[in-house]
């Protein structure tokens, strides 16, 4: 079949990377369409063996080869090279993104393989400019020492990354991986193998030494994620994806202790107060929770309004979402593409179901659109928003992860400080408010590893990203990055 938004043509058969080499294997699973449910290539699975040799050539990439005796600079060089081939070859990868998710298109050109491009340039130059603590000390007895310290490559670094953001996620943790030095071995969602095939790609066209990075595919329980995360020469893991699955990871590695950083699950919650801009309050919640579909770790799920304008924030919510057009990747003023499977659409769909069952009124969508044409063998559901769910219901302490918000009124400060806190996830939040001091008193009451004023989803890449609770382990970012993918060492000299 052909397809109205096929892979690129290196992509009709989607190969593992292991020690510089694209390998096929004798197990296949296909990668499908989420825009028509019809398969768009087949992927090779990598079996404990090939996630052996990955491992095995990582670890030699790092204590042999020449990727463990270079130099800052020169690692910072390679990862801009990364980066020009990334944009030399734009239109290919934001083909991949968006045949694989589905997501509208110019979506997925300004934040997605923008990303992946800014990820390795702000990695590079964030290297390069890496430094470490340094102290004269006097003894009681008149000893003089220096104590100054280095950062060395963790060795070995397990990447698992899920679906949603597929470049984007795998970007974020493989540059500043490379940049401290260390091999890194990348297992991509199984739903989205492309994007990180042509990471690959352009790894082999840069220069990227053989096994400093590698890729397997497959699934995680009983497949490469699990070989990955449970093989014992690996040093660290670095995972995105859902918090049930970070803590099945926290097990495989506990008996090696090994290092985690988990960016996982949120059930995030907005504020509005009467006396944000309206308007831009109601731009920014539609935004913040019908993005990729909903498909974002940061979208709002649960919405909290200032009683005084409750009723007119849900009436401009719904209009502006009824005016959302949902659609092929490149059609004009797409802003809704479709969930990434059918079997994500199943558990959207259940949640749908079960808002009504525990009580919800139901303000807007609830359903799946209808084409008349390929579409409706796609993953598409229909933006949703409900009122009326009491704080304890399943659907306002889930994740649905999905297009989906729920509103609810409030009076004071403090009860929506406790009410967005009442969560087993701490991810983000956003406030949405014209009072300065407002601004400044809640945000950091919140218990989340990031708060949005007026905006939201916007980032500096240097800035801490992370969640607490069931949102997470550890803070990506900048310079915290840097400290999770490297061991500092003090080096203590007698003068
Ligand atoms: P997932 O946990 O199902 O899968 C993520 C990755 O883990 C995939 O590559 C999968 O193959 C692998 N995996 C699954 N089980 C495994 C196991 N036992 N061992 C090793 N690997 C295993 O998540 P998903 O459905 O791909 O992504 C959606 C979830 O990710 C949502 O919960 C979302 O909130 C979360 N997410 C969080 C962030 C964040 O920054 N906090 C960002 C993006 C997505
Ligand atoms: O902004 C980022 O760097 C980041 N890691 C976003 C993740 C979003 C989750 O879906």
């Amino acid at each position: 079949m052909v397809h109205r938004f096929p892979l690129p043509a290196s992509l009709k058969s989607i190969r593992n990377y292991v020690d510089g080499e694209f390998v096929t294997t004798g197990k296949l699973f296909d990668n499908i369409s989420p825009l028509d449910g019809q398969p768009l290539a087949q992927v090779h699975e990598a079996d404990a063996a090939l996630v052996d040799r990955a491992v095995r050539a990582a670890r030699h990439a790092v204590e042999e080869g020449p990727w463990g005796r270079s130099t800052v600079e020169e690692r910072a060089k390679t990862l801009h090279r990364v980066a020009d081939v990334i944009e030399r070859r734009f239109d290919e990868f934001l083909a991949a993104e968006v045949a694989d998710t589905g997501r509208p298109l110019e979506q997925a050109r300004k934040l997605d393989v923008y990303r992946g491009i800014a990820n390795f340039r702000t990695f590079a130059d964030l290297g390069r400019v890496a430094h470490g603590d340094f102290f004269e000390t006097t003894l009681a007895d008149g000893t003089r020492l220096i104590n100054y310290t280095v950062r060395k490559p963790l060795g070995v670094v397990a990447s698992i990354s899920p679906w949603n953001l597929p470049i984007l996620s795998l970007t974020w943790k493989a540059a500043p991986a490379l940049i401290c030095g260390n091999a890194i071995v990348c297992k991509p969602s199984e739903e989205t193998p492309s994007s990180a095939t042509l990471i690959a790609e352009a790894c082999h066209e840069a220069g990227v030494p053989p096994g400093v990075f590698n890729v397997v595919h497959g699934f995680g329980p009983g497949s490469a994620g699990e070989a990955l995360t449970r093989h014992p020469g690996i040093d660290a893991v670095t995972f995105t994806g859902e918090s049930r699955t970070g803590s099945a990871i926290m097990k495989a590695v506990a008996d090696g202790v090994k290092e985690v950083s988990f960016e996982l699950g949120g059930k995030n919650g907005a504020i509005v107060f009467a006396d944000a801009d309206f308007d831009a309050a109601v731009d920014g919640v539609l935004r913040s929770s019908f993005t990729n579909t909903g498909q974002v770790c940061l979208c709002s799920e649960r919405v909290y309004v200032e009683r005084p304008i409750f009723d007119r924030f849900v009436a401009a919510l719904k209009a502006k979402t009824e005016a959302l057009k949902i659609g092929w990747p490149d059609e004009p003023g797409v802003a809704m593409g479709s969930l990434i499977s059918h079997a994500h659409r199943d558990k959207v769909l259940s949640y749908f179901k079960l808002a009504l069952e525990e009580g919800a009124q139901l303000i807007s969508g609830g359903g799946v659109p209808h084409f008349g044409d390929e579409r409706d063998g796609g993953a598409f559901v229909q933006p949703t928003i409900w009122v009326g769910l009491p704080d304890d219901a399943r659907c306002m302490n889930e994740e649905v992860f999905g297009p989906v918000c729920h509103l609810a009124p409030f009076d004071s400060e403090d009860e929506v400080i406790r009410r967005v806190n009442a969560s087993s996830y701490g991810l983000a939040s956003s406030i949405w408010t014209n009072h300065l001091g407002r601004a400044h008193r809640v945000a950091p009451r919140l218990h989340v590893g990031i708060v949005w004023v007026n905006t939201w989803f916007s980032r500096d890449l240097r800035t801490p990203f992370g969640g607490s609770k069931l949102s997470g382990i550890g803070r990506e970012g900048g310079r915290h990055s840097l400290d999770f993918y490297s061991e500092t060492s003090n080096i203590c000299i007698r003068v």
